[in-house]
């Protein structure tokens, strides 16, 4: 494998929760900070609060997320995962699209995210697994805001009330997580559990029998469910019960890609 032990570290800009350690927590920024620890390519985290998402990223100079990379309705907006290297002077936005420059620009031979012609079935991976899993996916989302600072906790809040088409957060929070509501609870982690038993089922049929969605090599694809496990492992209450489903898959994945990447979680 290529050593890059000697470039100037990229600079990863990621959106912080309120514990001191570790203080990474959502799963766009988690997909690049698992690729470039399993590349070994050295990084510094940048925090910066959801409300200075936009501003910094202009000041900076780096690229909104275009809406082709959304959905066509949407308008370019700024996003998290950024990336700036310096040793080529470029701010490159998008995890998906990080991860495509850091396998062009920082090959590493058997470390591939994206094996050569594979990048187009990857990419709907992504779409069949968020699809998959976007019933359930309140029981996750509302433990989000108590673990991010003031500022970040109330902006998410507001707009992830506004994209669930309800008025306020109570309403995606008392559903998902009041103990006193126990079949509302239950029946997200139902809906969750339902679309990783889908996810399951794609995974038994990887060839040889190895851990990974290819088999033995890792990529992109293992990266993008690793990421939504650390998430879920970071903000859902539910945690413990998720990672024994499936015969402890989840669990197993988690400590398997964990160590495979050798994240530095910061
Ligand atoms: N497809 C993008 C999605 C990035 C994204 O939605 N990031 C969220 C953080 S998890 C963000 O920065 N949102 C900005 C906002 O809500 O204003 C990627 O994979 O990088």
């Amino acid at each position: 494998m290529a050593e890059y032990s000697t470039i100037k570290p990229l600079v990863l800009y990621d959106i912080p929760s309120n514990e001191s350690s570790p203080r990474c927590w959502g799963p766009n920024t988690a997909k690049t900070r698992f690729n470039l620890s399993y590349k070994r390519i050295p990084f510094t985290t940048q925090w910066v609060e959801y409300p200075s998402i936009a501003p910094t990223m202009e000041s900076l100079g780096a690229d909104p997320l275009l809406p082709v990379a959304q959905s066509p309705s949407d308008e370019p907006s700024y996003t998290l995962p950024v990336i700036y290297d310096p040793n080529h002077d470029k701010y490159v936005t998008d995890s998906f699209a990080i991860a495509q420059y850091l396998d062009s620009v920082y090959p590493t031979p058997g470390r591939e995210l994206f094996p050569e012609g594979t990048a187009a079935l990857q990419r709907a991976w992504e779409a069949a697994f968020t699809g998959a899993l976007q019933k359930g996916l309140r029981a996750v989302y509302a433990g989000v805001p108590a673990k991010l600072n003031p500022p970040s906790g109330e902006y998410f809040a507001r707009t992830r009330a506004k994209r669930f088409g309800v008025n306020t957060w109570e309403e995606i929070s008392s559903n998902a997580l009041d103990a006193s509501d126990p079949s509302s609870r239950a029946a997200h982690l139902r809906e969750l559990q339902a679309g990783l038993a889908g996810v399951e089922g794609w995974l038994k049929v990887s060839s040889g029998g190895g851990k990974w969605v290819m088999g033995d090599h890792l990529s992109w694809a293992d990266v993008f469910l690793g990421a939504w496990l650390l998430w879920f492992s970071r903000v859902a209450e539910d945690w413990e019960e998720i990672k024994g489903w499936h015969g402890g898959r989840w669990g197993r994945f988690f400590d398997d890609i964990l160590a495979e990447s050798d994240v530095k979680l910061d």
